[in-house]
């Protein structure tokens, strides 16, 4: 049971001019399918061809920043089909639904998740990710380096953003913060992210 490389959820210049066709079609059709496809060259090998790649993921985490190849490939395959659906055209601002309201009481505003979301970009180090994560019932900003996922530590992940460099360098080049804030102005699905917290709750 192989894990597929799903089809973005819409065409290469949806997102323009925030994110370019160039770097869609290279992050999903080079990078994302180089993860999916080493995956599932390597859960064989590890007995783990038919589990949930959720399952992969959890049970492949050493509490490291690099757990190996295994681990790192299953979470970039999960990571960046959940990265392409996080994102829509005409997407980003003040959000609606359920997600309005627990940002408000667990966060505080809308202003202070863009301030903690924005800055946790370029706050880190190197490769990886940001996340709008329910933890223990409450919404958090968190990132993490390389592949991880919060869901190795027991978090429900409900929004990412990709922040290596191939995400966002032809188009922003070094500035990081500036496709920081464009993503969470411009991009972000809340219909998407209302989705995975009904789901969690
Ligand atoms: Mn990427």
């Amino acid at each position: 049971m192989a894990y597929e490389l799903p089809n973005l959820p819409y065409a290469y210049n949806a997102l323009e001019p925030h994110i370019s066709a160039q770097t869609l079609a290279f992050h999903h059709d080079k990078h994302h399918a180089k993860y999916v496809n080493t995956f599932n060259q390597l859960a064989p090998d590890a007995g783990m061809a038919d589990n949930p790649i959720e399952e992969v993921i959890k049970a492949t985490y050493q509490g490291s920043a690099n757990p190996g190849p295994l681990h790192n490939n299953a979470a970039q395959a999960w990571n960046h089909t959940f990265y392409w659906n996080c994102m829509k055209p005409g997407g980003g601002g003040i959000p609606t639904g359920t997600i309005a309201e627990k940002i408000n009481s667990d966060i505080g505003s809308y202003q202070e998740f863009k301030e903690q979301f924005t800055k946790a970009a370029p706050g880190q180090f190197g490769s990886g990710y940001v996340w709008l994560v329910l933890n223990n019932g409450r919404l958090e900003v968190t990132n993490s380096p390389n592949a991880v996922n919060p869901m190795s530590m027991g978090m429900t992940p409900l929004l990412t953003m990709d922040v290596w460099e191939h995400a966002y360098y032809l188009d922003y080049q070094n500035a990081r913060a500036k496709y920081a804030e464009t993503f969470v102005d411009n991009l972000i699905n809340w219909d998407y992210v209302n989705q995975q917290l009904a789901a969690a709750q």
